[in-house]
């Protein structure tokens, strides 16, 4: 690797491995809802980490958590670096905890070399950029970005009947030391490191994906209302079947969508039915669509199609259905300056790169409608993510982190200038 300041690549993969060890998974991987314990001890020992190198930590209303590195001149705006700490329950160690641990090994870096850079920069720690916990997902970046809380976020609760509202205090009461921040606030970039979470990198064996932009992603809760009754006296003339009918709807989904469009994703990932005995019909089935396309127009065209084959399915069986929106975030642009700084520190290292969309969303999506953002990937092995057995290769692991490094001096200086 030539030129610029070589980052620690020994003490970040350390770092990988003391934050794996938080909410460590018997199979490898991390189970780290937001706002969990598990969460907060993940926070603790960043804001722990970034005291000890003097950077002021604080922390606004939604607790994304920020670790502030001064610059020569500090009335600039700083650019923002780093990812979420938060997983999902079968996670891997590296979805979010790479890119905000090698946003911090980029501030220990500068702070090892006497770097100063013309303004500040900031690592921040998003507040549940999953949405597996809670809904929406990307929560802390979305209320940054907009300097509001989604509306009627105080009655989002979880599986376990833990409200949202309750965490949240929990969590910003157990960093004391992290002064106070108003939401939102101006920044001159952001950069985000994160692996791919798909095959393409690993695929066309690039090191470093130099990412153009996020598709869009809608979440809906679909319920069948039907009529519970006795699974061996209720002959198919008689039942209101819930269960019957959302099997219809998404084998005719799974059946239609992504075969007819490539760039198309629906996933049900999560379903629940009442009452749940052997022998009784379902009278009441909830489940979940993940929609995501890289045109918005796209998007609203499928959800329509899904609302129309609910509507029609449930009245065929009897029932009756709703459709609510839980998420939903439009396609994203990042900028082109901060794409080629990306793309020319990819190549200033000889590293090979290559121009991609991201198929999963990220927090970079809610900054790229504030400023100037931009992200870095790196494979995972087999584009396995969302996954206990997500994996990256050391070697990948640095370098992500050193065009990160490099890049966050390239932009601070360019953007000064701005
Ligand atoms: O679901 C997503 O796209 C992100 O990885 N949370
Ligand atoms: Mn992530
Ligand atoms: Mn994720």
């Amino acid at each position: 690797m030539t030129g610029g300041s070589a980052i620690d690549g020994r003490r970040l993969l350390a770092r990988l491995d003391a934050f794996a060890a938080i909410g460590a998974t018997p199979a490898g991987g991390v189970n780290r809802p937001a706002l969990s314990a598990e969460d907060r001890a993940a926070r603790a020992l960043l804001a722990s980490l970034g005291a000890a190198r003097g950077f002021s930590i604080s922390q606004d209303a939604a607790a994304n958590l920020f670790l502030r590195r001064p610059g020569a001149d500090n009335g600039r705006p700083p650019l923002l670096i780093g990812s979420h700490l938060d997983s999902q329950p079968t996670g891997g160690r590296f979805d979010g905890a790479l890119g905000t641990l090698a946003a911090l090994e980029v501030l220990e870096t500068l702070e090892d070399q006497n770097i100063v850079t013309a303004g500040p920069v900031e690592l921040v720690a998003w507040t549940n950029e999953e949405g597996s916990r809670f809904s929406p997902g990307a929560f802390g970046s979305q209320v940054y970005a907009t300097g509001a809380f989604p509306w009627g976020w105080q009655d989002t609760v979880d599986n376990n009947g833990g409200r949202l509202a309750d965490e949240l205090a929990a969590t910003l009461a157990a960093l004391p030391q992290a002064a106070e921040r108003p939401l939102g606030g101006s920044f001159s970039g952001y950069l985000e490191l994160h692996i791919e979470q798909g095959p393409l990198l690993e695929r066309e064996g690039a090191l470093i994906g130099v990412v153009e932009g996020i598709q869009g992603t809608r979440w809906l809760e679909v319920s069948i209302e039907g009529q519970v009754a006795h699974a061996g006296t209720t002959p198919l003339a008689d039942r209101h079947d819930a269960m019957a009918v959302a099997a219809t709807i998404i084998a005719r989904l799974q059946a239609t969508v992504m075969p007819a469009d490539a760039n198309a994703r629906l996933t049900v990932g999560r379903l629940t039915l009442t009452p749940g005995a052997i022998n009784v019909i379902p009278g009441e089935v909830v489940f979940s669509i993940d929609l995501r396309h890289p045109s918005g127009p796209e998007i609203d065209r499928l959800e329509a199609e899904i609302i129309r084959l609910v509507s029609e399915t449930a009245e065929g069986g009897g029932c009756h259905a709703s459709v609510r929106r839980s998420m939903d975030v439009a396609p994203a642009r990042f900028d082109k300056r901060l794409i080629g700084i990306v793309e020319d520190m990819a190549k200033r290292r000889s590293f090979s790169c290559q121009r991609m969309f991201s198929g999963a969303f990220h927090d970079a999506l809610f900054m790229a409608r504030l400023g100037p953002a931009a992200m870095i990937f790196v494979p995972c092995r087999g584009g396995l993510s969302h996954n206990e057995a997500e994996y990256v290769e050391p070697h990948q692991v640095i370098a992500g982190a050193q065009v990160l490094c490099d890049a966050t001096l390239e932009a601070v200086a360019a953007l000064a200038v701005a």
